[in-house]
């Protein structure tokens, strides 16, 4: 069977885009956090859309599996095949086209395997704005930002990447591509596919091109960092900054002592500014389509009333933009310290606002009772309520001994803690494999049905992406 795929494949793709050796395969079958290897029979690099609909066709008759792949930094392991080596990994970097800049309709018609800076820089060479922003930017692409629905630091102003979406073009699990190119604001013709590939994680469909949202590009962006003592005052914050600098508020993000602590323990040019490394640190920034003077007034004015209230104890605004730079690489880089000093515990959750401050307080206590000496290394969007809440072993314990011992009750704790506040375990990372299990126990039985009765019915023979996201 695995002969007669190569040999038939090599009628739809150049050999040198078939690659069958393994050290040519490597570098795509280890997941960015190198937590999962897979093998695979082969990996595919397809450059047009007939391509990829002929290579699924091929699949569908040979009942061979698919991995879809963009610029593998997904963090739950759903761009990385099983260990059978009979899956094939379809890599989408070729298509990387541009299609079309629609000025009037401010819309971006482009291929999954455009990378996301590269998205970002040629809107603002036409004058406009991707806001789209993570700190994988410079090698994600837009197809894996789709699949995965990804965040990041603009959702606040912006929303994730579902709301900056229009259109789609998707090769679907028998080889069929469904043309949903349109750049409507309203098109309310039934059932939404759109949205339905969107965050599907490969499992679905294979997302081809995409008609996507512009905004007029900001004159001015003014960034500071905020400290507060505990998580009510940041809430409070948060509150006083929504209210005051409504839609100018573009990002909000909050990294605890500890991970500033991380942070410069690896990285030692990245110490924190403010004085004493307190607390909380908050991130803020607004964007302003007025005068420069405009928006810092109100940030100062903003400012003055949080300290004046007690919110916040100490503040330092960015002075030009490579201080607002080193503001938010200070920021991005928490996981690359998080990522030397050791595989980490990830829990990509979502809180409503209304309970952080209870999920903080409980879910702190809970684990420094049961592990002591435990490092919470929490940070996130908490704009929008999105926490990076994750834990490492107690200083110079060994990773990998205390992850066998201690992973699942660990995620149990958390996850039982973010159910009990009506939150939700995956908020912008995805599922993948790493979280097939918590989406079985938490997701709801009613809902996990449904998600199994969509798999069923879009991917019958179950080749795209099986066993990620839901197992059938
Ligand atoms: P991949 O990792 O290649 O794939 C991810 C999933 O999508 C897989 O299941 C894959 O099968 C599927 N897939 C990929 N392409 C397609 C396609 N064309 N059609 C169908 N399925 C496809 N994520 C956030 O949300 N917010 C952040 O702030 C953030 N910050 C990050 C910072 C760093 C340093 C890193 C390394 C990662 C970060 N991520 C973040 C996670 C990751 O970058 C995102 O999940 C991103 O959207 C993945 O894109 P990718 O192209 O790398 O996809
Ligand atoms: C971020 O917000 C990313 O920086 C990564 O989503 C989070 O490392 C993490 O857990
Ligand atoms: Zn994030």
């Amino acid at each position: 069977m695995s002969h007669d795929f190569l040999a038939q494949v090599s009628a739809i793709l150049d050999s040198k885009y078939i690659l069958i050796e393994e050290e040519e395969k490597a570098p795509y079958l280890t997941d960015w956090r190198k937590r999962y290897t897979g093998k695979a029979l082969a990996v595919l690099l397809p450059a047009t859309t007939e391509e990829v609909a002929a290579i699924v066709k091929l699949c569908a008759v040979t009942h061979t599996a698919v991995v879809p792949q963009g610029g593998n930094t997904g963090f739950c392991g759903g761009a990385t095949p099983d260990s059978s080596g009979k899956q094939v990994i379809l890599n989408l970097k070729r298509m990387n086209q541009i299609r079309e800049i629609d000025a009037a309709n401010q819309t971006i018609s482009l291929e999954a395997g455009c990378i996301l800076q590269s998205i970002q820089e040629k809107s603002a060479e036409k004058g406009f704005l991707f806001p789209l922003s993570l700190g994988a930017e410079g090698s994600c692409m837009i197809g894996g930002n789709l699949a995965t629905n990804a965040g990041g630091t603009n959702v606040l102003r912006y929303g994730n990447t579902r709301d900056l979406c229009l259109g789609l073009e998707v090769v679907t699990a028998s080889g069929e591509i469904w043309n949903g190119m349109k750049g409507l604001r309203k098109d309310n013709t039934g059932y939404d596919l759109r949205d339905l590939y969107i965050g599907s994680e490969g499992t679905l469909g294979i997302i081809t091109a995409a008609v996507m949202k512009l905004y007029p590009l900001p004159i001015s962006q003014w960034t500071t960092l905020a400290a507060t003592q505990d998580i009510d005052s940041t809430i409070a914050l948060l509150n006083l900054f929504q209210q005051r600098a409504t839609s100018l508020l573009t990002g909000f993000e909050m990294m605890t002592k500890e991970s500033l602590a991380l942070n410069e323990k690896h990285f030692p040019q990245m110490a924190n500014p403010l004085k004493e490394n307190p607390p909380y640190t908050i991130l803020i920034e607004l964007s302003d389509h007025e005068s420069e003077e405009h928006v810092k007034q109100l940030l100062e004015v903003i400012l003055e009333e949080a300290f004046e209230t007690g919110l916040i104890s100490d503040a330092v605004i960015a002075s030009n933009l490579s201080q607002a730079n080193s503001f938010w690489h200070m920021r991005e880089h928490i996981t690359l310290a998080q990522s030397q000093e050791g595989a980490n515990l990830k829990h990509d959750i979502t809180i409503p606002l209304s309970s952080l401050d209870r999920f903080i307080r409980d879910t702190d206590a809970l684990i420094k009772a049961k592990y002591p000496g435990v490092r919470i290394i929490n940070f996130g969007h908490l704009g929008d309520g999105n926490l990076h809440y994750n834990i490492a072993p107690p200083d110079g314990e060994d990773f990998k001994a205390f992850n066998l011992a201690n992973e699942k009750p660990i995620h149990e704790l958390i996850y039982g803690q973010v159910e009990l506040c009506n939150g939700s375990i995956s908020a912008e990372h995805g599922v993948g494999q790493l979280k097939l299990d918590g989406l079985r126990a938490h997701k709801g039985e009613v809902a996990h049905e449904l998600m199994k009765t969509l798999k069923k019915a879009l991917d019958p023979q179950n080749i795209l992406n099986p066993h990620k996201v839901v197992s059938i």
